[in-house]
C-alpha cells in the first residue's frame, strides 16, 4: 500500500523546506512517498505570535490545494493552525510539536525542550499544556539560534544544542529531550549517542506517526469540532479561503 505523505513547512524559506523533507523522506517507509511543500505566502521564519500568526493562511492554502495526499505533517515547532489545518484537510494532519513531545512520554519519565529563541518558550509551554503533557515536561530551553542561523552553521549549532541539552538534562532531571525546531531535523541521532537519553525530533516523529495512521486505515474525525468549516463569505486578499 502505498502511502501518500505531504510534509508543509509553514515558513516560506525553501532551503528549510529542502532539509525537511531530506529528513522526512530518509526516515519514511519503502511505500511511502513524501513531498514537502512551501507556501506562496508568510514569513521567512517563524520565532512570533505575529510571524505564526501570519504564517496559517499560506500552510491552509497548501492543504486546501492538495487533494493528493493521504495524511499532512505540520513541520513547524508551534504547530500553527493545527486544529484549522484539520478541519480544511479533512484528513489526519501532525504537528510535530505534538509529535515529538507525545513521542518522547513514551520514552522516558519526563523531557525537556531545547528550542531556538527565549521568546518562543512560553508558546512551546502552552503546547504542554493544550497536549496534557505539562506533568512530563520538566523544562524548556531556547538557545537563541534565529530559526534560519540553524542551517548556516551546522557544526556550531550542534555544539549549542548539544550544550543546551546536556544543562537541560542536568537541571530539570530530565530523561529525553525534545528539539523545538523543524531545523534541527536531522541531528538526534549523534545528539543521542552522545548524550546517552533519546532526543526527538518532530519531523522524523511526525512523519512516521502520520505514516502509521494512514497503514492503520484511520482517518480524521470529521464530525464535531473538527467537521469541515462551514462555507462562508471571505473579503479581500482572503477571498478564495470561504469556498470549499
Ligand atoms: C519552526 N519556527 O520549527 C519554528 C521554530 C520555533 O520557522 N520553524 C520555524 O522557533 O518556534
Amino acid at each position: 500500500m502505498t502511502v501518500r505523505l505531504t510534509v508543509v513547512n509553514p515558513n516560506t524559506t525553501e532551503s528549510m523546506t529542502a532539509l525537511i523533507e531530506a529528513e522526512a523522506r530518509r526516515v519514511a517507509g519503502p511505500d511511502t512517498v513524501v513531498t514537502a511543500r512551501t507556501p506562496s505566502m508568510g514569513p521567512a521564519s517563524i520565532e512570533s505570535h505575529y510571524d505564526e500568526a501570519l504564517a496559517v493562511p499560506g500552510l491552509l492554502e497548501v492543504i486546501r490545494a492538495d487533494q493528493q495526499a493521504d495524511a499532512f505533517v505540520l513541520a513547524c515547532f508551534g504547530d500553527p493552525g493545527l486544529d484549522a489545518a484539520r478541519e480544511a484537510a479533512s484528513r489526519p494532519v501532525i504537528g510535530i510539536a505534538e509529535a515529538a513531545m507525545k513521542t518522547a512520554s513514551l520514552l522516558g519519565r519526563s523531557f525537556s525542550v531545547v528550542t531556538t529563541m527565549s521568546r518562543t518558550v512560553g508558546r512551546a509551554r502552552d503546547l504542554t499544556r493544550t497536549y496534557g503533557l505539562e506533568r512530563q515536561c520538566a523544562g524548556v530551553h531556547a538557545c537563541d539560534i534565529p530559526v534560519l542561523e540553524l542551517e548556516e552553521d551546522r557544526d556550531r549549532t550542534y555544539a549549542v544544542i548539544l550544550a543546551f541539552a546536556k544543562n537541560a538534562l542536568a537541571a530539570d532531571g530530565s530523561d529525553a529531550i525534545v528539539l523545538g525546531c523543524a531545523g534541527m531535523a536531522g541531528l538526534p541521532e549523534l545528539l543521542t549517542e552522545q548524550l546517552g537519553v533519546p532526543v526527538v525530533d518532530g519531523v522524523a516523529a511526525g512523519t512516521l506517526l502520520a505514516e502509521s495512521v494512514v497503514r492503520l486505515g484511520l482517518h480524521a474525525s470529521t464530525h464535531g469540532e473538527l467537521a469541515p468549516p462551514p462555507p462562508k463569505a471571505y473579503t479581500g486578499v482572503l477571498q478564495g479561503f470561504g469556498r470549499r
